[in-house]
């Protein structure tokens, strides 16, 4: 029974092409001690294009994406759907984060500045949203919600972690959350949140539809 840890090994895909977010996933699910877990990125399937995210929804756009690369992979995927909504812009970028400027992160971030120009300290408050989506291919479907408030800086700060991460200040805190270690911000964020909430479906495959 040398190797019988081989028989639960279990595959799981990140289905994300978003860098930022496979480092976060992959330390997140590291640190929960995903044991028996083989991670693996997209980057495994190069084959796989991208997925159109036609949901209205964050939990139908992850759920479209976990359940498209479970099925090209026959594999278990998570994925997220993920964004900033921003109280004085109505809730705006939130499912169009990613889309908000069509010229990325440093774009998305111009822009963003650019709209909030005229607005006052107090008025800035925003929070970053995270639903996390499972699917394996026996059939189980979890979705999990992280939230992470704070407000919208003044200027880009700091050079860690990915996105809108330089113009965010989290709640309490006097830095920008790409000021956070590693560490830091998996604690207190959307994504680690979500992930912590999902993380036992996935290790354990308990199930709510026993
Ligand atoms: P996938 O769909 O392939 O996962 P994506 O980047 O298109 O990649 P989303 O549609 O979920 O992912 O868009 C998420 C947007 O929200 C994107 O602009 C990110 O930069 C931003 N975002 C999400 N989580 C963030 C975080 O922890 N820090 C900074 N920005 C974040």
């Amino acid at each position: 029974f040398k190797n019988a840890n081989r028989f639960i090994e279990m595959k799981l895909v990140i289905a994300t092409k978003n860098s930022g977010k496979v480092i976060e996933f992959r330390r997140i699910l590291d640190e929960l001690g995903a044991k028996n877990l083989e991670v693996v990125g997209l980057d495994q399937f190069p084959e796989i294009v991208d997925i159109e995210e036609t949901g209205t929804t964050f939990e139908e756009n992850a759920l479209l994406k976990a359940r498209t690369i479970s099925q090209l992979t026959g594999l278990p995927a998570l994925a997220d759907d993920s964004g900033i909504c921003v109280d004085a812009l109505n809730g705006a970028p939130g499912l169009y984060s990613a889309r908000y400027s069509g010229a990325g992160d440093d774009a998305n971030n111009q822009k963003l500045l650019n709209e909030l120009k005229d607005v006052p300290d107090e008025k800035r408050g925003a929070y970053f949203i995270c639903v996390a989506a499972y699917v394996s291919p026996d059939g189980i479907e979890e979705v999990a919600e992280g939230r992470f408030y704070g407000k919208i800086l003044r200027e880009v700060i700091g050079s860690g972690g990915f996105g809108y991460d330089p113009l965010f200040q989290p709640e309490g805190l006097n830095c920008s959350s790409a000021e956070l270690t590693a560490q830091e911000k998996d604690a207190i964020s959307h994504r680690g949140k979500a992930l912590r909430a999902i993380a036992p479906y996935i290790i354990n495959r308990k199930s709510t539809r026993l």
